[in-house]
């Protein structure tokens, strides 16, 4: 009997913590490790220098050795980030997020390559350099998408 109550108990917290929407109840701890280092790369671009780039239809982002110029830019829906590398070392371009948008492998990114990224989705979309950072420390950069 006690164990059929603890039982219900449990299932009743889950349904409410689903409810919520935000957490995800026995889940794999990875995927909410990964959610906590997302919001940390966004907490940074909220406390860093955001460039409003919001009147081009398309812009650029520098890869230089070894971080991105500008760091951080504000761009509308639908704008294309053109990622150029302008360093003479390799360089790569990965969402924080896995697939929140296309990567740029190093394979694709030698000096002098560039590679396009259209935004499409309003939100914030960290990314970092995995040769010269972390996802919160080194090359890192965002892109802030807005309507
Ligand atoms: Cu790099």
């Amino acid at each position: 009997m006690k164990k059929l109550t603890i039982g219900a108990a449990l299932a009743a917290s889950v349904l409410l913590l689903a409810g919520c929407g935000e957490s995800d109840p026995g889940g794999s701890s990875s995927d909410d490790g990964a959610d906590d280092v997302t919001q940390q790369a966004i907490d940074l671009m909220n406390e860093g220098d955001v460039v409003s780039e919001t009147g081009e239809s398309e812009v650029t982002v520098d890869a230089v050795d070894n971080n991105f110029k500008p760091e951080y830019i504000e761009i509308k829906k639908g704008t294309k980030v053109n990622f150029v590398n302008d360093g003479r070392n390799v360089h790569n371009v990965l969402p924080v997020a896995e697939d929140a948008f296309t990567e740029i492998p190093a394979d694709d990114f030698d000096p002098g390559d560039e590679g396009a990224v259209t935004f499409d989705e309003v939100g914030d979309f960290p990314y970092y350099c995995s040769l010269h950072g972390t996802p919160t420390k080194g090359m890192i950069g965002g892109i802030r998408v807005v309507e």
